[in-house]
């Protein structure tokens, strides 16, 4: 039995932030991860095609400035390869490894009142006290299996997209079939079409995508960008969704302050498309609020769409039948110039869903498909997903997973849930998490929840519970901030609330407020000495 001050579950860049936070301040702290090595989400999703759509400059720690001056990025918004090999120059830098237990998998976890502290089990048997768990086992890393039957008796390979073999995969000559259109599908697919010899999109959701050029990134420019981090960063703090610069969420957010689609003429709406392609059929003021304009906007969307795409019924089922803003759009590299292939055919799945893999292929009920490599992009049992497959038992003997599924997922400022003490969760449901960039989110709970463990152990408090009302209080004010939206809408289905994972209590997962809102209120709680939260 190793005993802890706190122990972090997962080594990817929350854990890897959290370890090197709470080790600064003389805690002793370890890491535990499932995988062989670090690097959470940019460990396993290896996929052809896999990048990061927030430019890198703003998808990286900012705590470091030693750290931020001695990378190079090479390429606006970096490749899988490149954010793997970051993490794990930023883990050596620090010498995290030294207290990063890999390939032990967290099982079990019991709070014990009397000790004050966590009781945690692996599957290698090896186990902890800890008097702090910080969960920083990510928002996207459970993949979903698909629910499709006979999926063993396909005789080829099957693969997933976040469990790609490190060694890669030779799909030269291969007849691939894709399954899932998400942001993962959008990414693999140009990618793969260059690569098989003949390559199937399964589509069951056609997607929305901002086109936009990733490019290198040269000694000079990099330079510049480098002397002016003050400014970067300052401008991304302040920023809603922590990123100021180009990204799929700031495209989003500037769309706020543009004219109504309502009101635009026939003429201007085909100057939009004119100039700016399929960004331009989205970029209107109203499409978050109003359905009819959203509605608008996707009919826009698909005439840009044919205006690419030379075939009209493979551009017509390119063409989304959900409410833009719900799905999470995706920078694109190409996407729909890769339906003008001879090598490539899309299975719109709403003329005729899947109904069996079978040894040769996929199956549909508009007929059969034979296929070497089945790839599966199916998704994520997000923001629940790893902390529902460990057995976390809080103090009124439930499971976190059973209360998530019983009362829906939530948790008070996305940090703690009621009914399990001293346990801190990295983008819990109700943190900005998903509705922002990520890594800015991220920084600051690790910072929070550094600030409050040291305040705990100062003052000498050993446990800390966040009251079941302020939840409550909380989880209504996220849902309150997207009723007005699109977001809300009947029509809108995705990980974000939940749907994409049969059973899981509808629910909107992310804080929508901004993060420099959402740092102030937490800012307000911790200096009013941890407001709504029980200390003992
Ligand atoms: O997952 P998704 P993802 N039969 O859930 C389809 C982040 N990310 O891995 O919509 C047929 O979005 C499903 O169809 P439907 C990003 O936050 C970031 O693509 O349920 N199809 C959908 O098309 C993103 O939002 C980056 O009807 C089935 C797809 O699979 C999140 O990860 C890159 C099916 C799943 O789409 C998740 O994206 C990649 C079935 N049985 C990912 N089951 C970047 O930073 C599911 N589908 C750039």
């Amino acid at each position: 039995m190793t005993r802890l001050d706190v122990l972090v579950i997962g080594a990817g860049f929350s854990g890897l932030y959290m370890l090197h936070r709470l080790r600064e301040s003389g805690h002793r702290v370890l890491a535990v991860e499932a995988e062989s090595d670090l690097g959470g989400t940019w460990q396993v999703n290896r996929y052809p095609g896999a990048r990061c759509d927030i430019e890198s400059i703003e998808y990286s720690y900012s705590f470091s400035e030693q750290i931020q001056q001695d990378w190079v990025w090479t390429e606006t918004m970096a490749a899988q390869p490149e954010i793997l090999a970051y993490l794990n120059f930023v883990a050596d830098r620090l010498d995290l490894r030294r207290d990063i237990v890999c390939n032990t998998r967290v099982v079990e976890m019991r709070f014990d009142p009397g000790a004050a502290a966590w009781q945690v089990g692996t599957d290698t048997g090896q186990r902890f006290t800890a008097s702090f768990v910080v969960a920083a086992s990510g928002i996207l890393s459970v993949p979903l299996q698909p629910d499709i039957a006979g999926a063993d008796s396909f005789a080829g390979v099957s693969l997933q997209t976040s469990r790609w073999p490190a060694e890669g995969v030779d799909l030269t000559g291969k007849r691939v079939g894709v399954i899932g259109t998400g942001s993962t599908g959008v990414q693999l697919i140009p990618v793969v079409a260059r690569q098989a010899a003949q390559l199937t999109v399964f589509q069951r959701s056609a997607a929305f995508t901002l086109p936009w050029e990733v490019r290198p990134i040269d000694a000079a420019e990099l330079a510049e960008l480098k002397a002016d981090y003050p400014g970067i960063r300052a401008a991304q703090r302040a920023h809603p969704v922590g990123a100021a610069r180009l990204s799929a969420f700031s495209l989003l957010l500037d769309m706020l302050a543009k004219p109504p689609i309502a009101t635009a003429s026939r003429e201007d709406r085909l100057r939009a498309i004119d100039e700016r392609g399929i960004l331009g059929a989205l970029d209107w003021g109203d499409v978050f609020f109003d359905i009819e304009a959203n509605r608008q906007a996707t009919e826009l969307y698909g005439e840009a769409i044919a205006r690419i795409v030379a075939d009209p019924d493979t551009a017509a089922a390119l063409v989304p039948s959900h409410p833009f803003g719900c799905k999470r759009p995706i920078i694109d590299q190409g996407y729909y110039q890769s339906f003008n292939r001879a090598n490539v055919t899309l299975v719109d799945l709403r003329r005729g869903p899947i109904t069996t893999a079978i040894p040769t292929g996929i199956r549909t009920e508009q007929g059969d498909f034979e296929l070497d490599v089945i790839i599966y992009a199916t998704g994520f049992d997000a923001m629940t997903g790893a902390l529902s497959r460990i057995e976390v038992v809080g103090t009124d003997g439930r499971t976190l997973g059973q209360v998530w599924r019983e009362d829906g997922p939530g948790g008070y400022l996305g940090l703690m849930v009621a009914g399990f003490p001293n346990l801190f969760i990295i983008q819990a449901p109700g943190s900005p998490s998903a509705a922002t960039n990520f890594i800015a989110a991220m920084e600051q709970h690790v910072e929070w929840i550094g600030d409050c463990l040291d305040h705990l152990r100062a003052a000498g408090y050993r446990r800390i519970e966040a009251r079941a009302e302020a939840q409550r209080d909380w989880i209504e004010h996220t849902a309150a901030l997207v009723e007005p939206t699109v977001l809300a809408h009947p029509d809108c289905n995705s990980w974000y609330n939940g749907a994409n994972v049969p059973g899981k209590k509808r629910r909107y997962l992310a804080y929508a407020g901004g993060i420099p809102e959402y740092r102030r209120r937490c800012d307000e709680v911790a200096a009013a000495g941890y407001t709504a939260f029980d200390l003992e």
